[in-house]
């Protein structure tokens, strides 16, 4: 600014103004007059045009850095994790109370400091809001924000998920009073449409469930009216220590298309996919209730409708049941077993063991009438039974299996999301001799009438019975 401010000194346009004026008047003079103006001109044109150019680049750069269309875009994680060097108190269930808000304050700066730390997300980090707590030690349920353009989007998702706070555990705080140990961290992506801002407590309900009696609640509006258009309602589910949820959906009617309105129940209270029991929509009939069990004290249940076609909506009931210590049996002779709390869809994380023990002279042979369990994703079974080695997770039809001895042991095993109906099943001695009276042994112990082998049919699921014709 200093220099073309120089050129044009007022000072010195004064006094040339004033000489000039002091040179006036002849006319004959004007010559002289004339010759100087063009130079003016040039040197008032000169400054205009450099000041212009300078307070365009001067607005260019404020722009690029202040007003510059900003591409960036919200994305919500959600999760959990452990702290280990905290004890759970009863408090901790209200978000009002002082200790909730002092814990929550401490696990959010916790977050924050790690966050910070992690190239691949402090950029783009911008806060983290604890939702609630549950009792093991302590676990906390978050939302992480960030702000990201569309080109980094990708490359953060990597970077959240692979997160482990483990490796960050400690806050940096020197305050060993507020410093937390950390555990089992577990955080994802949140689907856009499941994202409620996390302070907003509109249509959220907090319940705790009571031993034996069952507890009600509804969709908002049931029975007399349908529920609302665009609802986003959560349902913060709790159990004592050591207990377990069941749900029942008594009345569930919601609109077929899942994408419009649909339920999703967590077996957590962050709406994580990670740890998400199942998402449901349409109709289920009393014969065919839908019943859910969660793996631990807690369940969160959500439902989000869209702008139209409004249906009555669900009524459900719920209860606490002790949690089974250990899942494993030893049956003999002949019976039945099932998937836990059939037909309740099973809960996530479960390990069963079922030891059969038949005559020594037998064999065991074991058919599943039911085998409802979570299909396969790239080719590996996430939830299933294993038998003789063999890990099978779909099956149509009536499964049957032999052992080769007269004791046989049956595995069961489901991961953390996604749960379905289980299996009902029955095994009895099979008797190698005269495996199948006045029927048609097929190989795989099933039984089937003699005039269906041979008849072109695959029969016995196994083609067994179209072999030797
Ligand atoms: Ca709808
Ligand atoms: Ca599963
Ligand atoms: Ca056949």
């Amino acid at each position: 600014m200093k220099e073309p401010g120089l050129k044009f000194d007022p000072k010195r346009d004064e006094i040339n103004g004033l000489s000039e004026e002091m040179e006036f008047l002849p006319a004959s003079d004007q010559k002289k007059f004339e010759k100087r103006r063009p130079r003016d001109v040039m040197l008032i044109v000169g400054l205009v045009i450099g000041a212009a150019l300078l307070s365009l680049m001067i607005g260019l750069l404020v722009w690029h850095f202040h007003f510059r269309p900003d591409n960036r875009i919200k994305k919500m994680y959600n999760g959990y994790l452990t702290i280990t060097n905290k004890k759970f108190v009863e408090t901790l269930e209200d978000s009002e109370s002082k200790e909730f808000q002092a814990l929550a304050a401490t696990v959010e700066q916790m977050l924050q400091e790690n966050y910070q730390q992690i190239d691949a997300v402090a950029p783009y980090y911008v806060r983290s809001t604890v939702t609630a707590f549950s009792e093991g030690s302590v676990i906390a349920y978050y939302w992480l924000e960030c702000q990201v353009p569309p080109e980094n989007e990708a490359e953060l998702d990597k970077a959240i998920s692979s997160v482990s706070m483990t490796k960050y555990g400690r806050s940096s705080n020197p305050d060993t009073a507020t410093s937390l140990s950390v555990t089992n961290m577990v955080v994802g992506r949140a689907d856009p449409r499941k994202v409620k801002p996390p302070k907003d407590k509109s249509c959220s309900y907090d319940l705790h469930a009571k031993s034996g009696v069952f507890s009600i609640f509804t969709s908002p509006g049931f029975p007399n009216s349908p529920y609302p258009a665009n609802s986003w309602c959560q349902w913060v589910i709790r159990a004592d220590p050591d207990h377990v949820l069941e749900l029942n959906f008594v009345t569930f009617d919601l609109e077929r298309t899942c994408h419009n309105d649909f339920v999703t129940v967590y077996d957590s209270l962050s709406p994580i996919e990670k740890r998400e029991i199942t998402e449901r929509c349409g109709t289920y009939p009393p014969t065919n209730a839908l019943k859910l069990m969660s793996s631990r004290n807690v369940m969160l249940v959500t439902l989000i409708t869209d702008e139209d076609e409004n249906y009555p909506g669900f009524k459900a009931e719920f209860r606490q049941l002790p949690k089974k210590k250990e899942c494993r049996e030893v049956l003999e002779g002949r019976g039945n077993f099932s998937s836990p709390y059939y037909p309740a869809y099973y809960p996530p994380r479960a390990d069963c063991t079922w030891i059969l023990r038949v005559p020594e002279s037998m064999k065991v042979k074991v058919v599943f009438n039911v085998f409802l369990l979570q299909e396969q994703h790239d080719g590996v079974c996430k939830d299933y039974v294993e038998i003789n080695n063999e890990k099978i997770c779909k099956h149509r039809g009536q499964l049957v299996r032999l052992g080769d001895t007269n004791e046989m042991t049956i595995r069961f095993h489901s991961d953390a999301a996604e749960s379905n109906r289980g299996f009902s099943a029955l095994f009895e001695p099979y008797d190698v001799t005269k495996p199948c009276p006045n029927e048609f042994a097929c190989k795989s112990g099933r039984c089937i009438q003699k005039d269906l082998a041979c008849d072109g049919w695959n029969d016995c699921g196994d083609h067994s019975d179209e072999f030797k014709c």
